[in-house]
Order: structure tokens, then C-alpha cells, then sequence
């Protein structure tokens, strides 16, 4: 079973993601360049580990599984806001929780691996608008050409 994906109207980019993305980059960079805003876009685009032209669902999982690694600085399997370097802590507030609510799934203001890695796949899901399993080359671009217009 797979539900009809939303019309171009309804596509809209996570803003839940978006934030998440946002926070772990700037984890990632360090606060100098967290005004820099990481681009899911090509967050999915490199998630073509085989370079088939095409995002599968299990290499958008496994990119997100690297990614999780990445953004659980102190390695204790929880993506939480002792991740973030304290400037960014203090920065980010009451939004780290807030933005990481979709994601976490028990509420308890930490992100275990597994609710990342097997979280909702909203981005790949708006991407794959015929529901084969892939991104391909041709639904990559319309995803990018509806998250650019949303952003005008
Ligand atoms: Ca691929
Ligand atoms: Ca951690
Ligand atoms: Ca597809």
C-alpha cells in the first residue's frame, strides 16, 4: 500500500528537518559558520552511495546513519544538546527541543539512534512522487525545483 503523494501544493520541506539539519551542522562546523545553512537537498543527493543517479530508500537510511554518528559528538548514542558546542547550546534555547520533537519519538529531549535513523523519511517520501523506492534523477530535480520555489 502506498498513499498518493501530496499534490505541489502541499510539498513542503520539513521544517522539523530543517532545524535539525541546521543544529547538527552547526554542531559539526562550530558557530562561525552555523549562518551557513546546510542544504538537504544535497544532503539527499549525496546519499547516492552507488552513484546510480538514483537515492534508494536504504541509502537514504545509511546516510542518515552517518550523519547520526556525526552529530552525536560524545558518542553516547543519543543526539541531545550536550552534542552541541556550548555557544550553539545557548543559542539554539528551548528550540533544540522544540525542533526535535517530530523526532523524538519518547519525548525525554533526546535523540536515540534509532529514532533517527528509522524516524520519518519525509524528505525522501515528498521526493519519490511515483513510490518505486527510489529518488531518481528526474524526482530529485522536481523536489529541488518545489523547495527552491518555497523558498521565493
Ligand atoms: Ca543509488
Ligand atoms: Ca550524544
Ligand atoms: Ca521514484
Amino acid at each position: 500500500m502506498h498513499a498518493p503523494g501530496p499534490g505541489p501544493n502541499e510539498m513542503r520541506p520539513s521544517p522539523i528537518l530543517a532545524v535539525v539539519i541546521l543544529l547538527a551542522g552547526a554542531a559539526l562546523a562550530g558557530p562561525t559558520v552555523a549562518r551557513e545553512r546546510p542544504d538537504p537537498m544535497e544532503m539527499l543527493a549525496k546519499s547516492d552511495a552507488n552513484r546510480d543517479g538514483a537515492v534508494s530508500r536504504s541509502e537514504f537510511i545509511e546516510a542518515r546513519r552517518a550523519r547520526f554518528a556525526k552529530m552525536d559528538r560524545n558518542g553516547d548514542g543519543l543526539f541531545s544538546d550536550d552534542d552541541l558546542p556550548r555557544l550553539v547550546r545557548k543559542r539554539a534555547g528551548d528550540r533544540f527541543a522544540q525542533a526535535t520533537q517530530g523526532l523524538d519519538a519518547n519525548r525525554d529531549g533526546r535523540i536515540g539512534r534509532d529514532e533517527f535513523v528509522n524516524g520519518p523519511t519525509r524528505l525522501f517520501d515528498l521526493g519519490d512522487t511515483d513510490g518505486d523506492g527510489l529518488v531518481d534523477r528526474n524526482e530529485m530535480e522536481r523536489l529541488r525545483a518545489a523547495m527552491a520555489a518555497r523558498k521565493r
